[in-house]
């Protein structure tokens, strides 16, 4: 049951698709109080109540006990300490013995999530401006209230099948010869590959919708060319774009298109390539005009993107520059340590995007209204923009989107990408613990950049994270400009590698199947483990082992130097350890604590007992992948019969018409 609450005069986030009636009486969960910092929300928590949700956020699966802020930003660094980072989603689950609800706060704007910070025993969570609907939902339990939750948001967002595949990226030198060295590598090496990213080293001087002139010297020839080997090309589009007279500019100014400043004046920030405006993505002519932009790629046969910057990311304002002159100017002028530091400190405040947006403004309904009381919708509207380049040049088409910056609500035409990591083993097990909340928030199509972006990798961190990078949807390979070269060819355990990414094109068959399903039917396609054993006290709390699809489990090596990882199964499962597609160990394991042994280049996932599914041959491309020699593999003493799902991959035609059974019995 969901129900519904206003508060204040919120503004239309079009976020869900079902229309609720509003509550009359007062929400029985939540203590609703106006406080001086906004609108309050609290809970009295019982000791052993665990929340879930938040989507992409730092620390547990379980978010309680800290503080989190919904107020999207470009943060670099995916440490403990952070509060936000690129995305804001504000749908949480309370579950524990006094019961079991959904609570989502549809609120654009600067949000507080208080789990347990300040006082344990509390969650405080604060609307700044207090204009916002609540909604909440009541059900059987997690994956129950959860799944009335994806129902009222709204279908998640289906790529291409091809999307699937393994994705090669790569900031700071991309070109035609890059691309095709690392394609003859991997060629050599037998290692499937589907697609190749380019980041805005590979634009015009990082302009949107350009080529680099001397890296991409026939950008046509080469698309058709990458086209007829199987492979796609993913450009990045950012957000701003240059003030200056290019064709983009002269027609988004013709068009009206861009943010304007409190009195009507364009708003300019500048971003990478240098002074820009920003497309102003609440007004729907501005979409419209966006995302005909992307037109010139899709004609040529370039069809995945990545929106990046768009949360939105300033380096500077104008009057950012401006203030920081004052305050220099004001400085100690002997320099002294104190005016020395104090100098530093005022240089440093050219970065500082809250302040940088204030005078950001977006025309809603004809008014101008300030950023901050929209701010976490601004990406999500960007990737409405790109969806309705992509309707007007085909409707019926599935096309690739990954974005850095969302709100819930984008869920229904993009994916995302978990933003900046660090190549640290800590930001491998944050992968794994932000993919249920990501799904439970309706984004199913995410991964984060896999052997870390920022900071240089090894080998053996490279390896364990394309394990867990296996059953992501998005299995993306990236780096940093600066940073050791990434692609898998460069490594001493290269060959493990390589048989890993095969292991994947062995299970995309599965792993398709259960992505699909999941998004038809509103379901998570990964599961804390309290979700499918909320009576085992032990599953409950577990933070480093999920449930993938209807039979599975994994529980991926996150620690350096393992030779393997204790694994808690909280029912009778078959082990399924694997070194390369065609070479792995099944065995039957009882419920209960294992110690698993995993050498550096073995992976392990879990087949529930009584269940079973479909193996392929690896191959090169996600589109050579062979549905007719398909292999069961299970542990059954009863017959089962798995769904599997599959289409053509390409079109919109998605429906439960696709789902044929495939039989196994133990021989
Ligand atoms: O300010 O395009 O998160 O994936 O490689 C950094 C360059 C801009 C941030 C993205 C990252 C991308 C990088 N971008």
């Amino acid at each position: 049951m969901i129900r519904k609450y206003v508060y204040g005069t919120p503004y239309p986030t079009g976020t869900c698709v079902i229309d609720v009636p509003v509550s009359n009486d007062k929400p029985e969960e939540l203590e609703v109080c106006c406080g001086e910092s906004g609108l309050v929300f609290t809970r009295m928590l019982d000791r052993d109540d665990i929340i879930f949700g938040l989507g992409e956020n730092v620390r547990g699966i379980n978010k309680r006990g800290f503080v989190y802020r919904s107020w999207n930003s470009d943060n670099e660094k995916e440490t403990e300490g952070m509060t936000s980072l690129y995305s804001s989603h504000n749908f949480l689950v309370f579950s524990g013995k006094n019961g079991c609800f959904g609570v989502f706060f549809d609120d654009p704007s600067d949000f507080v999530f208080d789990l347990g910070y300040t006082d344990p025993d509390k969650a405080v969570m604060t609307s700044r401006f207090g204009d916002l609907e609540v909604y909440i939902i009541t059900g059987d339990g997690p994956s129950d209230v959860v799944k009335e939750f994806r129902k009222l948001i709204g279908r998640s967002y289906i790529p291409p099948k091809w999307a699937f595949g393994y994705i090669q990226s790569r900031f700071g030198d991309v070109s035609e010869d890059s691309i095709n060295e690392a394609l003859d590598e991997y060629g050599r090496l037998g290692m499937p590959v589907d697609s190749f990213c380019i980041d805005i080293d590979g634009l015009d001087e990082f302009q949107n919708f350009t080529w680099h002139r001397e890296n991409f010297k026939n950008p046509e020839k080469f698309v058709k060319e990458k086209l007829e080997q199987g492979i796609h090309l993913i450009p990045i589009v950012d957000v701003a774009i240059r003030k200056d007279e290019n064709p983009y500019y002269i027609s988004g100014k013709a068009a009206d298109a861009f943010c304007k400043g409190p009195c009507g004046e364009e708003f300019i920030g500048y971003v990478w390539p240098g002074r820009c405006v920003f497309p102003d993505y609440f007004k729907k002519s501005a979409r419209e005009w966006f995302g005909h932009n992307y037109q010139e790629y899709l004609r040529m046969g370039v069809h995945g993107f990545w929106n990046d910057m768009n949360e939105p990311s300033v380096f500077a304002s104008e009057h950012g520059f401006k203030r920081v002159a004052e305050l220099a100017d004001r400085t100690d002028k002997n320099y002294s340590f104190f005016g020395f530091g104090e100098l530093k400190n005022i240089s440093a405040l050219l970065y500082d995007e809250e302040r940088d947006t204030e005078n950001f403004c977006h025309e809603i309904d004809g008014k101008l209204v300030e950023n901050k009381r929209v701010h976490n919708l601004y990406g999500a509207y960007m990737a409405r923009a790109a969806d309705a380049g992509f309707r007007e040049y085909n409707p019926d088409m599935r096309f690739l989107l990954f974005s850095r910056s969302s709100c819930i609500g984008s869920h229904r035409y993009t994916g995302v990408w978990l933003g900046d990591n660090q190549a640290w083993w800590s930001c491998l097990l944050l992968n794994l613990k932000m993919l249920p909340s990501m799904n439970m928030c309706g984004y199913l199509f995410t991964g984060a950049d896999i052997g870390g972006f920022n900071e240089n990798t090894t080998d053996e961190l490279m390896l364990r994270w394309l394990q867990l990078g296996v059953f992501t949807p998005l299995m993306r390979n990236h780096s940093a400009w600066g940073t050791r070269k990434q692609e898998l060819f460069r490594f001493k355990y290269r060959d493990a590698m390589v048989k890993t990414v095969r292991i994947r094109y062995a299970l995309i068959p599965y792993i398709y199947s259960e992505f699909v399903k999941a998004a038809m039917r509103n379901e998570c396609m990964f599961r804390p483990l309290a979700f499918d054993y909320p009576s085992d006290g032990r599953a409950m709390r577990i933070e480093d082992q999920l449930m993938l699809g209807g039979e599975c489990m994994i529980a991926p090596v996150y620690e350096p130097n393992a030779r393997g990882r204790y694994v808690y199964l909280p029912e009778d499962m078959l082990m399924v350890r694997m070194r390369d597609s065609d070479d792995y160990d099944l065995i039957r394991m009882p419920a209960g604590d294992h110690w698993i042994e995993l050498k550096t280049e073995e992976l392990a996932f879990f087949i529930r007992k009584n269940c079973a599914i479909p193996f392929a041959k690896s191959a090169e491309r996600v589109d050579r992948i062979d549905y007719s020699s398909l292999e069961m593999t299970g542990w059954c003493e009863a017959p089962y019969s798995y769904e599997l799902y599959n289409d053509d991959g390409l079109t919109n035609n998605v429906g439960e018409n696709f789902v044929t059974k495939l039989e196994y019995t133990d021989k």
